[in-house]
């Protein structure tokens, strides 16, 4: 994948989103969003066939505007619908087994030490999250805040691997983020909750050039 597609890597489910989540995501790809990714979890979290139908008008959305449409951990639901790839944690199943059975697709997979960044790229990553960089209220069950000092470290070694941040990353803190050598930000809440999510993603994407 091109590491440019990483730079405003906008996440969403419908219980981020105030307005209605295909508005955000139009909003949000206005404002210059360069992927998206579909996580469906929480609170009122859809199911079924409403979860389908949601990514189907999400990933109808995404290609109109020619930007790639992840599924996050669904992989069933990812290959029914003919997604543009999965993100899967380290809870879900090996890297290894998602990368073939999403053939061609994009696989992300979240890291949080060099030992499972070094194992994602062996499994057949095509990129990686490492987070939460700051606190997030977003997820609970987080690993401790890591600040950007891994992605430095894992830029070091593997200047080429596109690696992207996640977790409590503002408006105000993306820069540093970047700074820290990230190809990209990923961001539910700066986006999703903001009063003008087209705004807060172009101002984002002004930061990542
Ligand atoms: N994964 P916000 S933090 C989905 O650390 C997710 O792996 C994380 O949401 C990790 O931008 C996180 O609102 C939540 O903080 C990111």
């Amino acid at each position: 994948m091109d590491n440019k597609q990483l730079a405003v890597y906008f996440i969403a489910g419908t219980p981020n989103c105030p307005k209605s989540i295909e508005q955000t995501l139009e909003e949000a790809i206005k404002g210059g969003i360069t992927m998206f990714q579909f996580r469906e979890k929480g609170k009122g979290a859809l199911v079924g066939e409403a979860k389908k139908e949601t990514a189907l008008r999400l990933q109808l959305i995404c290609r109109e505007a020619g930007i790639p449409f992840i599924v996050n951990d669904d992989i069933e639901l990812a290959i029914e619908i003919g997604a543009d790839g999965v993100h899967i944690g380290q809870e879900d199943k090996a890297a290894s087994i998602v990368r073939d059975k999403i053939k061609g697709g994009i696989v992300g997979v979240s890291v949080h030490t060099m030992e499972e960044f070094e194992e994602a790229i062996k499994d057949g990553a095509d990129y990686v999250g490492t987070g939460p960089i700051y606190a997030t209220v977003t997820k609970s069950d987080t690993r401790p805040v890591a600040g950007t000092s891994l992605i430095r470290r894992m830029k070091e070694r593997y200047p080429e691997f596109p690696v992207v941040g996640i977790g409590g990353i503002t408006l105000e803190t993306a820069g540093a983020v970047m700074e820290a050598g990230a190809d990209g930000v990923s961001i539910i809440t700066a986006i999703s909750m903001a009063d003008d999510p087209a705004e807060a993603a172009a101002y984002l994407k002004k930061e990542m050039q």
